[in-house]
């Protein structure tokens, strides 16, 4: 299809409630919502790259600068079948994954639209709807955790990951587990710990934890691998994954047992399914993991997660566990089995609420 008219548009969303991680509280998300016109149809596509630099060098402004100073004249005008089509015209431009993948995720959608198909007919998925969790951020008390949890568990939740960081790791988490000792549970500590003080994690080999996401540096690969054979509980990667090689590397050096998949983080949804493909063939779960995504990446990620080897519950949690308002027509509700349903329309399945959209834009680009 030939791309034509691209649009940029940067909004920013207040959050339901504060979100803290190891690097950071914030009240509202940033992301760059990408438009693609062509031979008619109308694709969309989000840019998960956070307003700041804490989970990932990529920020919302270098994005936008990759974007438009780049992606986009790389791009435009250009006819593109599938999505590695896309990838060969990006290939030039170095890193900024989650750039390309919020162009891919457009693109994705178009080809879906065009062939009456949804993403996850085009991916081979088969479930009607996935296990899905609760990623829950840091709080100021262990009380105030012990509420939040139980809040969501209420709400229907089967599954909880518990945002962890140096000084508020084993004591926060072994309140929790106190309080629900059957409760499906991990933690994500976003690369808060070196080899020396991951140490201090230790006990939590103690309480029958699904998996350790990401103790170490993003670009260390190696030290998990050390880290790995002190613990029984199996450790995960999100951050150091940022391509199927790393993913395979990871493997081969037995890096960690468990792989989180997020299209943003690996430069696309083709790259992904490229990952899960990988996973599957070395018997090694895959999960798919959130960025506090809209609506668009939203839609993504159910279909990605209605993928075989996505075995454990991803970070794919109901619309009203992040925005009382959301830029898509269409609003993800959680079943009462802790499962989020599939969207069956054709491509990403979701529509644009403008006036939402303008509500929240910051800037906008089209070229
Ligand atoms: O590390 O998984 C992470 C959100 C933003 C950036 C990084 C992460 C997260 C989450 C939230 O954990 C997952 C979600 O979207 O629910
Ligand atoms: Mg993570």
């Amino acid at each position: 299809m030939k791309l034509e008219k691209i649009t940029l548009t940067h909004i920013r969303m207040p959050l339901v409630s504060h979100f803290e991680t190891s690097f950071g509280r914030i009240f509202d998300r940033d992301s760059i919502l990408i438009t693609i016109h062509a031979e008619g149809l109308v694709g969309y596509g989000e840019c998960v790259a956070d307003r700041d630099p804490g989970y990932a060098y990529e920020t919302s402004g270098t994005a936008w600068h990759i974007l438009k100073d780049f992606i986009l004249l790389a791009i435009q005008g250009k006819d593109v079948k599938d999505a590695a089509d896309f990838r060969q015209l990006v290939k030039k431009i170095k890193g900024h994954e989650m750039a390309k993948a919020g162009v891919e995720m457009a693109v994705w959608d178009l080809l879906g639209k065009k062939e009456g198909k949804s993403l996850q007919t085009l991916f081979g998925g088969g479930k009607p709807k996935v296990d899905v969790g609760v990623s829950v951020g840091l709080q100021d008390t262990p009380d105030d955790l012990l509420h939040v949890v139980g809040g969501y568990l209420k709400s229907g939740y089967g599954r909880v990951k518990l945002k962890i960081k140096p000084g508020r790791d084993v004591g926060d988490v072994s309140v929790v587990r106190k309080a629900y000792p059957d409760l499906k549970l991990q933690v994500d500590a976003n690369s808060a710990y070196t080899l020396e003080t991951a140490d201090a994690l230790l006990p939590l080999d103690e309480l029958d934890l699904l998996l350790i996401e990401q103790p170490l540096a993003e670009d260390d690969l190696w030290d998990h691998h050390r880290l790995q054979k002190r613990f029984k509980t199996p450790l995960c990667l999100d951050e150091s994954i940022i391509s199927l090689r790393h993913a395979r590397q990871a493997l081969e050096m037995d890096a960690c047992r468990i792989v989180n998949i997020k299209a943003g983080r690996v430069g696309g949804l083709y790259e992904a399914l490229a990952i899960h493909d990988h996973c599957q063939e070395k018997n090694i779960p895959v999960w798919c993991g959130g960025m506090l995504e809209t609506g668009i990446g939203r839609a993504a990620n159910l279909a990605l997660a209605s993928l075989p080897n996505f075995r454990f519950p991803g970070d794919i949690s109901a619309t009203d566990r992040y925005y009382q308002e959301d830029i898509t027509n269409e609003r993800f509700y959680l079943n009462i089995d802790s499962t989020v349903d599939v969207p069956r329309g054709v491509g990403l399945g979701v529509t644009i609420d403008g006036n939402a959209v303008k509500k929240f834009t910051l800037r906008e680009y089209s070229l």
